[in-house]
């Protein structure tokens, strides 16, 4: 049996299995979700399930892909019904999800897209489109104009591929209708994630209609919002497992943890539902959440994928069940990550970190981390190292995880295992590991690459020569071995 509405009838109450208790066929579309991954589904979804179930119908989610259809080849054989499956040591709770009610697929009908975004009932566009999605400069965060889908788009504004563009698009369509705009709601992890999605908005606007930015600059809004949770891809043996305990099959579950958290900033163009009723908090700063959590998860996170992968470590908990490895991330975030924050509760927040990592049930993929580096370093590990050596502190651990970056580029293990560099940058990064074996080049070539590093980090001497250290020990010895050398001193 396939998970569906009438399928969903006719289950019995099950232990551990949550389902909608409300009548899916009275929402309405309030919400179009640009991006429709399993982060989405596991994250901002949940709490949107969970406004309507208190007896608010207007937050319908719209899930639209930019690119595949598998998402949605999955996900309308069952009526947009799909499980959350949380899991832990303890063990695994279903949570079936009721908020989605369409997927569509943008490159399939792009005026479909629009409609729904251009539809007076929709006044939320959320977007989960990945740090390249942006079709940003990661150092700078300026509007790549020379972005093959933003070329494209301002070429066609009516059937754009871009989230910008279909932004843009369906805002100019609302002005031309008398509508008001939508609440622009970025769910990425980006530095002012808001601020970021605005500038970029309205420089792709100014390009096409210099009133319309105007308009947009007035009226709209683009709070910025801090994700949290860990969603590891789904695989075959979760897709097994999640149809036996719910006795249905779903052809696209999503796996997490039980922790969830969304900070979201409360400037809202129109209405929103209440998600704060549900276990969001909704504040009037977000910045310092975001940073605390840009820096000290996603830095770790992606220090961890690097360092982990190079040893040969498959997963996240494989990882920091090494006890060098876990100390390192520890010191990291302690010593070199917590003095550039101004939130309390650091100390708590680094040990309810490494408990997170340390969860059995997830198996989360240090090569899903791994993936983008070009596009997340700046915000996870490069700002933090700028404040440091701002600060003439100590940054060797953060040289150390950048060192451990340029390795991983090499493509394969310290046991020789390859592995593909999934990033949009691949093949200058991987060239830039390869091109030579002499550390100072190694290091000479990847910080040319300036998209990344901007124009200051590659002249600062002791920036380059920490990195270049690093890199040879870590060539030299391996990567545990250099790190007891680097904690022995
Ligand atoms: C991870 C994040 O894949 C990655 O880059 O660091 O997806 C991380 O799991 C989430 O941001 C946790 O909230």
């Amino acid at each position: 049996m396939r998970l569906s509405n009438s399928a969903l009838a006719s289950m019995g109450a099950h232990q551990n299995v949550i389902t909608p208790q409300y009548e899916r066929q009275q929402l309405s579309p309030g919400i179009v979700h640009l991006g429709l991954g399993a982060f989405h589904r596991a994250h901002a979804a949940v709490y949107t399930d969970g406004a309507i179930a208190r007896g608010d119908q207007r937050w319908g989610i719209v899930g639209v892909s930019l690119r595949q259809a598998d998402t949605r080849d999955a996900l309308t054989p069952q009526d947009n019904l799909y499980t959350v499956a949380v899991r832990d040591a303890e063990g695994e709770q279903l949570h079936v999800v009721g908020a989605l009610i369409t997927s569509l697929v943008a490159p399939e009908n792009p005026q479909a897209v629009l409609a729904a975004m251009a539809d007076a009932r929709c006044h939320i566009v959320s977007l989960t489109v990945t740090e390249k999605g942006y079709c940003h400069d990661p150092a700078t965060r300026a509007l790549r104009v020379d972005h093959p889908d933003i070329v494209h788009d301002l070429a066609h504004p009516d059937a754009p591929r871009s989230a910008l563009g279909f932004i843009v698009r369906a805002l100019a369509l609302r002005r031309g209708a008398g509508l008001a705009p939508f609440t622009v709601l970025s769910c990425d992890n980006l530095p002012s994630n808001g601020l970021t999605t605005r500038g970029l908005v309205l420089a792709f606007a100014a390009m096409i209609d210099s009133e319309l930015a105007g308009w947009i600059d007035q009226q709209g809004a683009f709070p910025n919002s801090m994700v949290d949770r860990i969603v590891p891809n789904t695989t075959e043996d979760d897709r097994a497992r999640v149809a036996a305990m719910l006795g249905a099959d779903d052809a696209w579950p999503v796996m997490t943890e039980p922790f969830s958290q969304w900070v979201i900033e409360d400037r809202f163009a129109g209405a929103r539902p209440c998600w704060e009723e549900v276990g969001a908090t909704l504040v009037a700063e977000v910045e310092s959440y975001e940073n605390a959590k840009l820096r000290m998860l996603n830095g770790t996170h992606s220090s961890l994928a690097y360092l982990g992968a190079v040893i040969g470590y498959a997963t996240v908990d494989e990882a920091i069940a090494d006890a060098g490895l876990a100390n390192f991330i520890g010191a990291m975030m302690r010593d070199e990550i917590e003095p550039t924050l101004s939130r309390p509760g650091l100390p708590e927040y680094r040990a309810e970190l490494l408990a997170r990592y340390r969860n059995p049930a997830l198996k989360h993929k240090l090569q899903q981390i791994a993936m983008d580096g070009s596009q997340k370093l700046p915000q996870r590990l490069l700002g933090t190292i700028r404040d440091r050596l701002a600060a003439g502190a100590p940054c060797d651990r953060l040289c150390f995880a950048i060192a451990g970056w340029l390795r991983y580029l090499a493509g394969s293990d310290e046991a020789g295992n390859t592995y593909p560099i999934a990033d949009p940058l691949a093949e200058v990064l991987h060239a830039a590991a390869t091109s030579s074996t002499d550390p100072t080049a190694q290091v000479a070539a990847l910080l040319a690459v300036r998209d990344v590093f901007g124009d200051d980090l590659p002249g600062n001497p002791q920036f380059v020569s920490s990195l270049t250290q690093h890199l040879a020990s870590i060539s030299k010895y391996g990567v545990a071995a250099a790190i007891s050398a680097l904690e022995a001193k």
